[in-house]
């Protein structure tokens, strides 16, 4: 007997299926349900709401990609806010840059937190770190009202049709616009071009409403729906690909498994439909 997980994809009335064969961790927080379950393909696997969130054998292709980004244009990154992301992964990627000092991650749901620490320790265990603050509370309502300052937000959140809703609101954005520093940068995880345009598009008519300069970038997650997946790069200043800061990033000369500075440059090069969506709006 073989035992399955299946996302569904609504949008395109899919699927995607794979094999389990444990069952780690299966409960209810107030706001989603939590399950991590063990693939044989892919290692450990964090589901919310039955929606694959990483698993262990693409998910630094999601990290690297969301964290190393926006800190190789930024010229000083020092205080770094994550919204969502109680995984952990971001928050792993960002610590390995010096240059940042402090990391707040707010995350509404601390049983996520928990459950990824003691089963997904290779994800989650820099969170232990002491230039990392965790708050658990409403990203929404902690953008509100900090009086925190930052160089860098990213926005690391599920998908708009969840406990997430309110990070894809222009009042959310403008908020995150508000306690960035004037050379400040925002970084979302946008969806699926390919098969979210509606979701993708509210989210590009939003942050242009908001920010100075847009752009998105993307990347190949395989085990997200379809694969193809963008990230916004909001920007009050900088530009992704003109100001990225070359001497850093081979000084650094971090091993990465998905990122480098040609894929930082390619990145931002986007497809036709998906270009045509953005200007559009
Ligand atoms: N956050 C974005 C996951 C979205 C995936 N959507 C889906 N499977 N329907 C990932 C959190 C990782 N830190």
């Amino acid at each position: 007997m073989s035992v399955t997980f299946t996302e569904f994809y609504p949008e395109v009335d899919g699927a995607f299926t794979m094999q389990v064969s444990k069952m780690l961790y299966s409960d209810r927080s107030p706001y989603q349900k939590i399950d991590i379950v063990e693939s044989p393909q892919f290692g450990r696997v964090l589901l919310l709401d039955d929606m694959v969130m990483l698993t262990e054998r693409d998910e630094f292709i999601y990290h690297e990609m969301i964290a190393h980004v926006p800190l190789f244009v930024h010229p000083n990154p020092r205080q770094v806010l994550v919204i969502g992301g109680g995984d952990g992964g971001t928050v792993r990627e960002l610590l390995r840059h010096e240059i940042v000092q402090h990391v707040d991650l707010v995350d509404i749901d601390e049983m996520v937190t928990r459950a990824c620490l003691k089963y997904i320790p290779t994800v989650a265990g820099k969170l232990l770190s002491e230039r990392v603050e965790c708050k658990f509370q409403d990203g929404v309502k902690y953008v509100k009202e900090t009086q925190q300052r930052y160089d860098i937000i990213i926005v690391d959140s599920t998908d708009p049709d969840t406990v997430g809703e309110g990070l894809f609101t222009r009042q959310f954005y403008q908020d995150c616009y508000r306690i960035l520093n004037d050379d400040g940068i925002l970084v979302n995880q946008s969806e699926s071009p390919a098969w979210q345009p509606q979701a993708m598009k509210s989210i590009i008519r939003k942050l242009k409403s908001v920010f100075d300069q847009l752009y998105f970038y993307q990347a190949h997650i395989p085990t997200y729906p379809s694969g193809h997946w963008a990230f916004g790069f909001a920007t009050k200043k900088y530009h992704p690909v003109k100001n990225f800061r070359k001497e850093r990033y081979r000084q650094l000369n971090l091993p990465f498994k998905y990122y480098n500075s040609d894929i930082h440059r390619a990145a931002f090069a986007l497809p036709t439909f998906f270009r045509e969506m953005i200007d559009d709006v």
